[in-house]
């Protein structure tokens, strides 16, 4: 069983005790269990089922909690969570995805109108039955009727880390079988889009019948939509429709070109083969005229066929990749390898749950030469914000860690998350920020300003002069919460007088800046930061996505602030604060 499948079960639990209206101590505990062990850089249920008693080291995870992991682990499944399915129709959950619709008004929904489903909640809206309820009025039928909208444009999508981990696993589980050669995940997968409508994987194989045996036998998978010989497709239990093809080896180089995708990138590369007398199909590279094959065989027989040197899948979106390779300034995409630090971690003083020193420890073992320390400030007060007095008092405990964590090569910086008020000012006295070694602004409240207001916001803040990067800069949450407007060409071109870093922020539910922000941060000449934003020990293993989103984003070496070594980043983050001031 999966990490995020476990998590899926927790996670419900939660939600179906929040339309319980149980007490929120206890749904709490289990969202942060559920959030833990989705981002585990390990398998779990390996683990319980060499020791159990290693479930202690996680943080969050309390006796109760415990059992029920254990329970999950061994039966797959979990009778608490299933009482409470008795109880509670499982469609109900679906509600809860609708921004704007909390477990208080889902339970009024389903009380009053007997709404159950999305379909309900659509047929009430339609027939304008919602703002007579009790506490709802017109205003809030709107607004529910406008998150319905988005919902359904982003429904069936899924975050790229959560397709990873499926896929991942698929594949070594199909890995396994005697007489399979090749096993590749293509489509919006390998290319690593932020989110994924479905996965595709290729496969090479003797015999194709036992392949397609096991694949619709796998545990994971929760229905069978067709079986063939060569193609078929199942729905995994987390939802995500997975498609596989057997190939032959012949064309298995020129099906993982075109499954890769994508759909742009190859009707441009097609193009171009035509052009030339060829034709290529997910069978081959053939001669127009006689027919005759020349290729296909592998992935780089594509490319060379069109005159052109490989393109990495990451690049294949026909934003200028082919006009680039055929200049040869086909950038050298940045890798998880050249990163040297992170820059945005919480730990217990604000709202994570490790120590500085076990932050440190963690990022030692990764092999990093730096972090930093980046506590929310006070306007955060759910996240137990720091004031002037606490980041004094911090900066020192910081101190002591560095004294300690140096001579074995880690260095950690004084940071802050300051928080960009609504007005553009900062949440900190302007003399403590100067204390810092890195100062990290971001915006996490008052999001519904329209995108002038917010442009001016975060401009204001930028001219303070005070902030070396700007985190998350549109605040998205994938598939639940839009980006902020903002006019990003203004932002940058006022980042880049300031010599301001934007932030690449890795979280797999953020990732943002966002593929196209990346590229124009690059085109403009500012410097990125891939940032993690743990909250805990296992997030700095989420890294690797913000290294995804940069290479969709053109990103370089070069280009980022964190492959830098420890005194080069000392040194543009010295120049940028010697900038003339405003
Ligand atoms: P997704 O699944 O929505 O995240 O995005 P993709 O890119 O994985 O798209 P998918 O699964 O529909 O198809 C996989 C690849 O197959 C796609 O990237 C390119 C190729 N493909 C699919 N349909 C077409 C088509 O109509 N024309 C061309 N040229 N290629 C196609
Ligand atoms: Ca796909
Ligand atoms: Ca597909
Ligand atoms: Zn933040």
């Amino acid at each position: 069983m999966e990490n995020s499948e476990i998590a899926r079960i927790l996670n419900e639990i939660a939600d179906l005790l929040e339309i319980k209206g149980d007490n929120p101590f206890r749904i709490r505990s289990y969202r942060n269990a559920a959030l833990t062990i989705e981002n585990l850089p390990f398998h779990l249920e390996t683990m319980v089922r060499e020791d159990e008693s290693r479930l202690d080291e996680i943080p969050r995870i309390g006796k109760g909690l415990h059992e029920k992991i254990v329970e999950i682990v061994n039966t797959g499944r979990c009778r608490y969570h299933e009482d409470l399915l008795k109880e509670i129709p499982h469609s109900l959950l679906d509600l809860l995805r609708i921004s704007g619709l909390g477990p208080k008004k889902v339970q009024t929904l389903w009380k009053e109108l007997g709404v159950t489903s999305i379909d309900d909640l659509e047929r009430v809206l339609k027939a304008g039955l919602i703002k007579k309820l009790p506490g709802m009025g017109a205003k809030t039928e709107e607004k529910i009727l406008r998150s319905l909208e988005e919902f359904k444009k982003r429904m069936g999508r899924f975050k790229l880390a959560t397709a990873l981990t499926y896929a991942q696993a698929l594949v070594s589980y199909l890995r396994e079988l005697d007489g399979i050669y090749q096993v590749e995940p293509a489509g919006s997968l390998r290319r690593r889009k932020d989110t994924i409508g479905d996965i595709d994987i290729l496969v090479t194989c003797r015999k194709g019948v036992p392949v397609m045996e096991r694949f619709v036998n796998y545990r994971e998978v929760r229905e069978v939509l067709a079986k063939g010989d060569t193609k078929s497709s199942v729905i995994l239990k987390c939802g995500i429709q997975t498609d596989l093809r057997v190939l032959s080896k012949e064309s298995f180089g020129a099906a993982l070109h075109y499954f890769t995708g994508s759909k742009n990138h190859n009707i441009a590369i097609r193009e171009r083969a035509r052009k030339r007398g060829l034709k290529i199909s997910e069978y081959g590279i053939f001669r127009e005229d006689t027919g005759e094959r020349i290729g296909g065989e592998r992935e780089e027989d594509v490319f060379r066929s069109v005159g052109l040197p490989f393109i990495a899948p990451e690049l294949r979106e026909n934003r200028g990749e082919i006009e680039a390779a055929e200049e040869g300034r086909l950038p050298k995409l940045i890798e998880l390898r050249d990163i040297k630090g992170d820059l945005q971690i919480h730990t217990r003083e604000s709202d994570g749950a490790n120590t500085i020193e076990e932050m440190a420890a963690s990022a030692l073992e990764m092999g990093y030469q730096y972090i930093a320390i980046t506590e929310h400030s006070k306007a955060v007060s759910v996240a137990k914000g720091l004031d002037e007095g606490r980041v004094l008092e911090h900066m020192k405990r910081i101190e002591e860690v560095d004294r300690r964590f140096k001579e074995k090569g880690l260095r950690v910086l004084k940071g802050i998350e300051v928080d960009i008020l609504p007005s553009g000012d900062l949440d900190l006295d302007g003399e403590v920020l100067k204390r810092l070694d890195i100062v990290v602004g971001a915006v996490h409240s008052k999001f519904n300003m329209t995108k002038e207001e917010m442009t001016e916001r975060v401009i204001r803040a930028i001219e303070t002069g005070l902030i070396d990067i700007l985190a998350h800069p549109t605040g998205r949450l994938i598939g639940e919460r839009e980006p902020y407007p903002i006019d990003m060409e203004r932002v940058m071109d006022v980042a880049k007088r300031f010599g301001v870093i934007m932030e690449l922020n890795a979280y797999p539910d953020r990732l943002d800046l966002n593929d196209i922000h990346c590229k124009l941060a690059k085109d403009k000449g500012v410097m990125v930061a891939i940032s993690t934003d743990s909250h805990n020990r296992m997030h700095l293993w989420n890294m690797k996505y913000g290294i995804y989103t940069a290479r969709r984003g053109w990103l370089e070496k070069e280009d980022v602030l964190n492959t830098r070594s420890y005194t080069d980043l000392l040194k543009v983050i010295e120049e940028r604060r010697g900038l003339p001031s405003p």
